[in-house]
């Protein structure tokens, strides 16, 4: 038993993934789709679901008490100002080259040309409007980011803990912290109060993280169990420009803000973001996957508390290039299989929507795709053709939801880089340590 907890862990974890992948295609394609798919949602989902929410049950008090500790051991509130002001510009200029990488294999490689949209049945497209009417936000799309901007002030900061909301918590954490601090020497009881919390439940994620590749493996093989391959032979096209454009853009964006622009070394980077990506990939939830991003943060990159908690929680809400690139590639998707004509004009228009899409998309399995709607809207489809389209797409979701997912959490992890190099709070030693060269 020793010798398992001495491997690393993103050893275990991709053991984990490479197993579950290989149970769950065994299940389908040994026992059949329907037999597979039962047998993997009884026996594999329930560990999976449990795995889900043992990390879930981290994020409000990881996020809270972290965020707190983390305000206070600033020292200025105006630290936050530049903090704040550098993760959000950080977010948009890579959100930006996310969605240009997605337009681009979406240009490349033509996903939706001479695509069969009536593979979609008359379930799928009635299933799909229903989900739509059921997660329709109201108003438009600028409505719903001033919603989702007034939102993140809690009238009940119990009720945003009790619920979860992590824009909310982010808002009254942060103040709070400022508060403890103005406090002075009467705020010195909670300041010590949060400190040792925050440590107690960072010890715990670590802790909890011990169960990823159980957890890894078990939601593989319900996934690959339950969906097997066949995304690869209806949507073979769109799942290559979209993994190829995920992969483009980790390697080249991030590549070149680690290696160009902070001069640190890109493999440490690679290496250390890895367990938190193998919990994206296998959760598909970037908010479930955020106790995991925190303290790959903090015990591989060597990012300082107080980023860590802030800038990956904030990220993990509004920060999503995953989800922004796929969005571009949905819009040429449509236009492509839809057989709409494409303005060059309208390449600009997709990328602020999309930016827009992705700041609203919450961190939960396949919420980017019923959020579609707006995106589609904006090239030219009507009505009844987005519910085509996001009706072809959704069964096949979950794979690809997979890799935005990884995408999302990594864009968060190399902001969280970047702000804590410009702001003197990055452990260059733990960084490199990563680094076999
Ligand atoms: N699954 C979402 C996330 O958690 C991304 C998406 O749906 O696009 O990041």
């Amino acid at each position: 038993m020793k010798a398992w907890f001495a491997i690393d862990l993103w050893k275990r974890v991709l053991l984990g993934l490479v197993l579950g992948t290989l149970i769950g295609l065994a299940f389908r394609y040994g026992l059949g789709p329907e037999r597979g798919s039962e047998l993997v949602t009884t026996w594999f989902k329930p560990v999976g679901d449990a795995f889900i929410s043992l990390i879930q049950m981290l994020v409000v008090p990881l996020i809270f008490t972290t965020l707190v500790s983390g305000v206070l051991a600033m020292g200025d509130p105006k630290r936050l100002g530049s903090l704040g002001g550098r993760a959000m510009a950080m977010y948009m200029i890579t959100t930006v080259f996310a969605i240009c990488f997605g337009l681009l294999m979406g240009t490349l490689v033509q996903p939706g040309a001479g695509f069969d949209t009536s593979i979609a049945s008359t379930t799928d497209i009635e299933e799909t409007r229903s989900r739509l009417a059921a997660n329709a936000p109201p108003g438009t799309v600028g409505e719903q980011l001033m919603n989702t901007l007034l939102s993140i002030i809690p009238k009940n900061p119990i009720d945003a803990l009790a619920r979860g909301d992590v824009l909310q918590i982010i808002f009254f954490a942060i103040l709070l912290g400022i508060g403890i601090m103005m406090a002075g020497e009467a705020g010195k009881p909670v300041e010590k109060l949060f400190a040792s919390a925050s440590e107690a439940i960072m010890k715990l994620t670590l802790i909890v993280m011990e169960t990823a590749p159980l957890g890894v493996l078990a939601l593989m093989a319900w996934v690959m169990g339950d969906r097997g391959l066949s995304v690869l032979t209806v949507l073979g096209k769109m799942t290559l420009a979209h993994y190829s454009a995920c992969i483009l853009h980790i390697l080249f964006t991030y590549g070149f803000i680690v290696k160009g622009v902070l001069r640190l070394p890109l493999l440490p980077f690679l290496r250390g973001v890895f367990d938190a990506q193998m919990v994206a990939f296998s959760t598909s939830s970037s908010n479930a996957t955020l106790p995991m991003t925190i303290s790959c943060a903090t015990k591989n990159l060597g990012i300082g508390k107080p980023i860590a908690s802030s800038v990956l929680p904030l990220g993990a809400t509004i920060n999503m290039d995953g989800t922004a690139l796929y969005q571009g590639l949905i819009a040429l998707f449509a236009v492509q299989a839809l057989g709409i004509p494409m303005e060059p004009s309208m390449y600009l228009t997709i990328i602020l929507m999309a930016t827009l899409v992705s700041i609203g998309t919450a961190g939960v399995p396949s919420v980017s795709l019923l959020l579609a709607t707006t995106t589609l809207s904006i090239v030219g489809a009507n009505p009844e053709q987005i519910v085509l389209i996001i009706a072809v797409l959704f069964p096949f979701d979950r794979i690809l939801d997979m890799m935005r997912t990884v995408t999302n959490i990594t864009g968060d992890l190399a902001v969280g880089t970047a702000v804590a190099k410009w702001e003197g709070d990055l452990d260059e030693d733990v960084f490199r340590a990563k680094d076999p060269v």
